[in-house]
């Protein structure tokens, strides 16, 4: 177990988000990148995420001189605050051309669009200073299983990856899994497909994966599962550390709020498997309760790191020889008691 690690903090601009939800508006008021860059300083973090239209806004609209032009103003003004670029993800599921899917749209030309800003990301990201380009396949899956092909579309996904992997040689494309939402079936929904579907690819050695809490709990996983078997395959390249109620909608609650013995086997995981000694970093992919107030706004990730570090004492300090003892005597009921008094600071 590596005691020493010294974890580094990311969020995105996504995370300060403003409350809106299927059935209202916005509760706080819009801000720039400015002021979210500004926050993140301010809450001492050390890396920011983003999605390739948060470092070029308009994407779309702009010509591939343009998009690299903005990405290194960028890339100079977070050197010049001192933060670090994580890592880079396309969002195929706001633009029109992605209603049906990105990569696995039934339309050629839309695929063909999915493909072309992809390859955008990965010039951005190379700009930025990373390699790493997360693809959270959003729409890739299904509403009605008989609209599309499933065979086809792993086919097509590992197109799109081989793609993205010929673009740029030196990226490494990490898989996010999610099970549902906003799909009803996705077509990756767990580290094992995505593990699955690296090894179809072209270059399997730049294809990891991504782990986020909420996302393995809707899929009726443990996350520190799915992070100790990530890692057996070196495959861990981020995480998004969060928290979710029980199988609803995706709630992106601060780390270790509704199940503090689930945090505690995460973060015991990823110390376990010297996650961040490769340069990996802490993300929470988290936002704010709808009901925060402006002057709350950055509560919900001081808060899940604090709960971090609290959770990742309570790894170091607990008894591992004693639990040893207890395996080898297959006390785990004494274990569990164990467990639990250790989190009560018993
Ligand atoms: C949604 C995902 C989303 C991604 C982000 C990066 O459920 O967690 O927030 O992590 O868009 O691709
Ligand atoms: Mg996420």
């Amino acid at each position: 177990m590596s005691r020493k690690t010294r974890y580094r903090y990311c969020f995105g601009p996504w995370n300060l988000s403003e409350g809106q939800d299927p059935y209202g508006p916005t509760t706080r008021p819009a801000q720039s990148f400015d002021w979210k860059l500004a926050a993140l300083k301010k809450l001492g973090f050390d890396a920011m995420m983003f999605h390739d239209d948060d470092a070029v806004p308009d994407i779309d609209t702009k010509s591939e001189a343009q998009i690299r032009k903005e990405a290194r103003e960028l890339k100079k003004r977070l050197d010049g605050e001192g933060i670090v670029a994580e890592m880079v993800a396309p969002r195929l599921w706001f633009h029109p051309n992605t209603v049906d899917g990105a990569y696995t749209s039934n339309d050629k030309k839309h695929r063909q669009y999915a493909i072309d800003r992809s390859k955008r990301t990965l010039d951005i990201a190379h700009l930025l200073g990373t390699e790493l380009i997360v693809l959270w396949l959003a729409r890739e899956g299904t509403y009605i299983r008989e609209a599309k092909d499933g065979r086809r579309s792993i086919e097509l996904l590992v197109e799109a990856l081989d793609a993205m992997l010929s673009h740029n040689p030196r990226a490494r494309l990490a898989i996010e899994p999610k099970p549902n939402e906003p799909m009803d079936h996705a077509y990756v929904p767990t580290i094992g497909h995505a593990l699955a579907l690296a090894h179809l690819t072209c270059d399997p050695k730049r294809v990891g994966c991504l782990i986020e809490s909420a996302h393995a709990i809707l899929a009726g996983l443990d996350p520190a599962d799915e992070i100790d078997f990530a890692c057996s395959f070196n495959k861990l390249w981020s995480v998004h550390l969060n928290d979710q109620n029980g199988l609803k909608y995706d709630q992106d609650r601060p780390f270790g709020c509704t199940n503090l013995r689930s945090a505690f086997d995460q973060v015991r995981a990823l110390e376990r498997n010297g996650y961040g000694t490769r340069g990996e970093y802490i993300c929470f992919d988290v936002h704010p309760f709808r009901t925060t107030k402006v002057e709350h706004w950055t509560e919900h990730l001081a808060n899940s790191r604090r709960t971090f570090e609290l959770v990742l004492e309570k790894v170091r300090t607990f008894d591992e020889k004693g639990a040893r003892a207890l395996i080898a005597n297959r006390d785990y009921q004494a274990l569990d008691q164990r467990v639990i008094e250790h989190l009560l600071g018993k």
